[in-house]
């Protein structure tokens, strides 16, 4: 009866918590919104403005809408699936507030990858643990490249290691076949 009583509590606590956070975050979120877009507006392009600058930590926190997969991508990405021997593959992937785009990637077992990551906006890094990929954090704007061997089949998560990006869906699987 007691243990009972006790349970009731902590799920009351929990819940509680829960519904005070998704309070926070929503504020947090809306505020920020407008930072973004003001940054974006004083260069008519996605590099981060001033407002964008002074708001670190949780202001880069607005999700933003993945871009298509361009054309370059859609051949990158067929070059990696198709029947080939152990070649250079190179992947332009960009990621941003919290997507990769692609967020799939096929390659052979030999192949040399080359991921060259762009940040389409927030602050972010690309990493695959398996290979030991793991790219500088950079800024909304900033490109990084990383040069690897898939020498092992398997499916491999690639993800962004800020904050909790990479259960707000900032990941993806690269495919070594
Ligand atoms: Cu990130």
């Amino acid at each position: 009866m007691k243990k009972q009583v006790s349970m009731n509590v902590l799920i009351g606590v929990g819940v509680g918590a829960l519904v005070v956070g998704l309070l926070i975050g929503g504020f947090v979120r809306g505020d920020r919104r407008d930072d973004e877009f003001a940054g974006r507006n004083m260069f008519g392009n996605n590099r981060p403005g001033p407002g964008m600058m002074q708001n670190t930590g949780s202001g880069m926190m607005a999700p933003a809408t993945p871009p298509a997969l361009t054309d370059a991508q859609k051949a990158e990405l067929a070059l990696g699936a198709a029947v080939h021997s152990p070649k250079a593959l190179t992947f332009d992937v960009n990621g941003g507030n919290f997507y990769f785009v692609p967020n799939e990637i096929h390659v052979k077992k030999g192949d040399t990858v080359t991921i060259n990551f762009k940040n389409d906006g927030g602050f972010h890094d690309f990493k695959i643990d398996a290979f030991n990929v793991a790219t500088d954090r950079i800024q909304g704007g900033d490109m990084k490249s990383v040069t690897f061997t898939a020498d092992k089949t398997g499916s491999y998560e690639f993800y962004c290691s800020v904050g909790s990006h990479r259960t707000m869906g900032m990941k993806g699987t690269l495919v070594v076949e």
